[in-house]
């Protein structure tokens, strides 16, 4: 019996078709993806927390309700592999070409999307905070990107370096989608034109800080989100935001995913980023550029 890669139509969670990758084997198709070096394979969980099975079809069309949020959690996982590939010769996320593995229909109105230490888990959303989260290529992105700074810096998930995982993510997740400075707004609140779930031009759009002066010292539990975590990650962002409206997206990422592989640790605090990011500039594009990495971040106030 032999596994034949091919390709089909799916319909995403928005209602547009796209080309997918499929598997077909004994008469079923399934949303298997053997082009790339690492494997791509999307499961569902049918609402469930705890049991999954693979995504399949009788044929190659999968255009069913149900199945959208499988279609887009497998071609956005395809995007991100792609971008990485293309702009850091990185082979899936530890850069070692290991599967891609993501499970969608997690929970009941579940609102959130995570990176598990192993998988990419989507929830469908409730209806009106979210539409099924892997709709967002920059939500596939950011989470995806969670993986990559796990196998990569390894950060510590509270406090600032929690803020810095939580702000590489939408850093990469920009880099994905740069059509605009939000994150999440192919699904977030579907009933509301033009908002997203956090900005990196204008953080305090959504309640978070954009400088130092409103840095928040929360708890380090579950409640406090570590310590503010996808709060404070306002500040990098901005720091971000500053660097690449100056520097352009070709320069700053090679210059963050150089941070991130050669310079960042586990424990890293903001002035550790900014030094990191700084020598990344120095290394890659010399001295002027690496003096605008550093008064990008001198205007979030940090030193
Ligand atoms: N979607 C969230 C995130 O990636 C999940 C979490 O809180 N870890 O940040
Ligand atoms: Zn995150």
């Amino acid at each position: 019996i032999k596994d034949v890669a091919t390709t089909g139509t799916g319909t995403g969670v928005s209602g547009t078709s796209k080309t997918i990758n499929l598997n077909f084997n004994r008469g079923i198709y399934s949303l298997t993806d053997f082009t790339h070096s690492g494997l791509i394979e999307t499961y569902d969980a049918k609402n469930t927390t705890s049991t999954y099975s693979l995504m399949t079809d009788r044929d190659k069309y999968f255009t069913a309700q149900t199945q959208r949020a499988g279609v887009d959690a497998h071609y956005n996982a395809d995007v991100v592999y792609d971008y990485y590939k293309a702009r850091f010769n990185r082979n899936s996320y530890d850069n070692a070409g290991s599967p891609i593995y993501s499970i969608v229909h997690f929970g009941v109105n579940y609102n959130n999307a995570f990176w598990n230490g192993q998988v990419m888990v989507y929830g469908d959303g409730d209806g009106s905070t979210f539409k099924a989260l892997s709709g967002a290529n920059d939500v596939v992105a950011h989470e995806l990107t969670h993986a990559v700074t796990d196998s990569t810096v390894g950060f510590a998930y509270e406090n600032q370096s929690g803020a810095l995982s939580e702000s590489f993510s939408d850093i990469f997740a920009y880099f994905v989608d740069s059509g605009d400075f939000l994150i999440g707004e192919d699904v977030y609140t579907p009933n509301v034109a033009g908002d997203g779930l956090r900005s990196l031009s204008n953080p305090t759009l959504y309640n978070q800080p954009a400088h130092m002066n409103n840095y928040r010292y929360l708890p380090n539990t579950e409640a406090g989100d570590y310590g503010g975590v996808h709060y404070n990650s306002g500040i990098p962002n901005k720091a971000f935001y500053n660097t690449v409206t100056q520097l352009g997206k070709v320069k700053s990422e090679q210059i963050y995913y150089r941070a991130l592989t050669q310079y960042l640790t586990s424990n890293a605090t903001f002035s550790d980023a900014r030094a990191a990011l700084i020598q990344s500039a120095t290394d890659l594009y010399g001295t002027a550029d690496a003096q605008v990495v550093g008064s990008a971040w001198d205007q979030v106030g940090v030193y």
